[in-house]
């Protein structure tokens, strides 16, 4: 089963829109396999986002993520890496289309809201860098067979 990590970044946290995002994964069908509320620390957020060391915006960008509490999550499904980022859109929230998460709740590059892994590959090394094995949980739901085919 693909797995999928999302981040519920700071100002989504502030905003209050933690159930809203979270409903929007649930209903997609997505299966939560695990889930903090942490702050992260400025070392794991380097190492999060180390593919953009080099690019102008990565001091923001880090201090933007390490500036206040965000949820983490971990998702499995088949197809989860593409379905989470359709849920989520594109990273320009001025671009998403209406009906994504940044779309609907989002204006600005620097405040859009949540991260979804971009490969099935970073999917597996994200949701490992913030998760021990013994923080996520093996499970079956009653909807799988009417989710999964
Ligand atoms: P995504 O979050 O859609 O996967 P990404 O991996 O290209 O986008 O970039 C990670 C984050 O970095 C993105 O959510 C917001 C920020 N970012 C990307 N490009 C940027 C830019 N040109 N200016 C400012 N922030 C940017
Ligand atoms: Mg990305």
């Amino acid at each position: 089963m693909e797995r999928t990590f999302i981040i519920i970044k700071p100002d989504a946290v502030q905003r209050g829109l933690v159930g809203e995002i979270i409903k929007r994964f649930e209903q997609r069908g997505l299966r939560i396999i695990g889930m903090k509320f942490i702050h992260m620390s400025e070392a794991l957020a380097k190492k999060h986002y180390a593919v953009h060391a080099e690019r102008p915006f990565f001091n923001a960008l880090v201090s933007y993520i390490t500036s206040a509490p965000v949820v983490v999550i971990a998702l499995e499904g088949t197809n989860a890496v593409a379905a989470a980022r359709a849920t989520i859109g594109a990273t320009k929230p001025h671009e998403a289309g209406a009906g994504t998460i940044r779309g609907d709740f989002g204006l600005e590059i620097g405040r859009n809201l949540v991260h979804g892994s971009d490969s099935v590959e970073n999917g597996v090394l994200e949701v490992a860098n913030f998760f021990s094995e013994d923080e996520l949980v093996s499970w079956n739901r009653n909807t799988d067979p009417w989710i999964f085919e």
